[in-house]
C-alpha cells in the first residue's frame, strides 16, 4: 500500500472494510479517493479507488433503474465490539451463543436449525461483546446477508464440529464458499493488497464438542491438514459448549481480540469514578474518542483532561490527543 496514509484515510479504508451495502462503499471510497495523498507511489491505488466508483455508480444505477434496492440486515452493534458465529450445520454455533451469553437461541440435533442472525451479549469482567449467531454456511447455501455481518463484525469465530466425521470438510466448506466472494477471513482485519474491494475479518477458530466419542482423534486429523487444506495462521481454542470446557479461555481471547482499553469517566466533583460503566475505545484511541462516546458537543469543546491511572502521575492534566491506557479515570473538562 501507499506510503503516508493520513489517519483520516486509514479510518475511511476501515468504514469501507466494513460496509454492509453499495452505498455505504460508495461513500467511504469517495472519502478515501479524496483523502489519498496524491503522488507517485499511490497512483496504482487512486486508479483503482477510481475505476472501483465508476463501477459501483453504474451498478446501484442500473439497480436503481431494475427497482431493486440493496439489501442488509443491520444489527445495531452494541458492547465493547462485535463477533460473529460462523460454520458448518450442527457445529454448535447456537449452543456457544448459549453457552457465553444470556440468550436462548433454538438448538438441536438437525441441521438448519438457526434461520435468522440473533446477537446476545458475552459479558466479560465489567463489559459486555455482542455476539452474532448465524445461519449455517454450506456449499449451496448463503444467505446474502452475511457479507455485512462478517464485514462489519470486530471478529468472526469460525465454529469446526469435531463431533462429526463431516465436521472438517463442513469447515472447509465455508473457507471455499467465503473465498469465491469478497468477504473473507484471516488472522487480523485488513483489505487486500491488491484488490482492495476483498474485506478480511479477523477470525478465531473454535473447534467445539471435544467432549464427543472421536473428538480427540479428528482434532488430531484436523492438524495434520493445518497449513495445506486449512490455514495455518488461525488461532484455535478446543471446547465444549455442553460441558462448557474452555468457555473462559475462549471469553478472554474474544475480548483480547477486540484490541480495545476500558476507560472509566468520572465529574471534577465526583470522589470516586463510576467504575460500573467503562467506556471502551480501540487501543491507541484518545481523550478525544471518549470524549466523543459520551456527547459530540464534549469532544468539540473538550479544553483538557486529567488523568489517573497506571501511566500516568494521578491527576496528570493531558490534551485531547493523549492516547489512553486500559483502566484510566479521565475527567473532562470542556
Ligand atoms: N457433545 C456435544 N454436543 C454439542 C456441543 N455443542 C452443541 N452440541 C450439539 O450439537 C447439535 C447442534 O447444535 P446447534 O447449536 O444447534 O448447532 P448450530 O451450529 O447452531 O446448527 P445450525 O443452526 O443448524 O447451523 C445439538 O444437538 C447440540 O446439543 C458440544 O460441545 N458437545
Ligand atoms: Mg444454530
Amino acid at each position: 500500500m501507499a506510503a503516508n496514509l493520513t489517519p483520516q484515510y486509514l479510518k475511511a479504508e476501515e468504514e469501507y472494510r466494513r460496509a454492509a451495502t453499495p452505498e455505504e462503499e460508495l461513500r467511504w471510497l469517495e472519502v478515501m479517493l479524496r483523502e489519498i495523498p496524491k503522488h507517485k507511489s499511490s497512483e496504482k491505488l487512486q486508479s483503482d479507488l477510481k475505476s472501483k466508483i465508476s463501477r459501483l455508480k453504474k451498478e446501484s444505477a442500473a439497480q436503481r433503474a431494475a427497482g431493486k434496492r440493496g439489501h442488509s440486515t443491520r444489527i445495531p452493534l452494541q458492547g465493547a465490539g462485535t463477533a460473529v458465529l460462523l460454520g458448518g450445520p450442527n457445529a454448535g454455533k447456537s449452543a456457544l451463543l448459549a453457552a457465553l451469553t444470556h440468550a436462548h437461541p433454538e438448538v438441536a440435533p438437525y441441521p438448519f436449525t438457526t434461520r435468522q442472525p440473533a446477537p446476545g451479549m458475552m459479558p466479560y469482567e465489567d463489559v459486555f461483546v455482542q455476539l452474532i449467531d448465524t445461519p449455517p454456511i454450506t456449499p449451496d447455501f448463503f444467505e446474502p446477508a452475511m457479507h455485512g455481518l462478517i464485514r462489519g463484525a470486530d471478529l468472526a469465530l469460525l465454529v469446526v464440529d469435531l463431533g462429526s466425521d463431516d465436521g472438517i470438510e463442513q469447515c472447509q466448506d465455508v473457507l471455499n464458499r467465503l473465498g469465491e466472494t469478497k468477504t473473507r477471513l484471516a488472522r487480523t482485519s485488513h483489505l487486500d493488497e491488491n484488490d482492495v474491494g476483498i474485506s478480511y475479518t479477523a477470525t478465531l477458530l473454535v473447534l467445539n464438542k471435544i467432549d464427543a466419542d472421536g473428538a480427540a482423534e479428528r482434532l488430531e486429523l484436523l492438524h495434520e491438514l493445518v497449513g495445506d487444506d486449512l490455514p495455518a495462521e488461525l488461532p484455535e481454542h478446543v471446547v465444549s459448549a455442553e460441558q462448557t470446557t474452555g468457555l473462559e479461555e475462549l471469553r478472554r481471547a474474544i475480548y483480547t481480540a477486540l484490541d480495545v482499553v476500558r476507560v472509566y469517566t468520572k465529574t471534577p466533583n465526583q470522589k470516586a469514578s463510576d467504575h460500573d460503566r467503562p467506556y471502551t475505545v480501540r487501543r491507541g484511541g484518545t481523550v478525544h474518542d471518549v470524549a466523543e462516546l459520551i456527547h459530540n458537543d464534549l469532544a468539540a469543546k473538550l479544553k483538557f483532561a486529567r488523568i489517573w491511572g497506571s501511566a500516568v502521575h494521578d491527576g496528570t492534566v493531558v490534551k485531547a490527543d493523549h492516547v489512553v491506557a486500559d483502566g484510566d479515570i479521565v475527567e473532562l473538562h470542556e
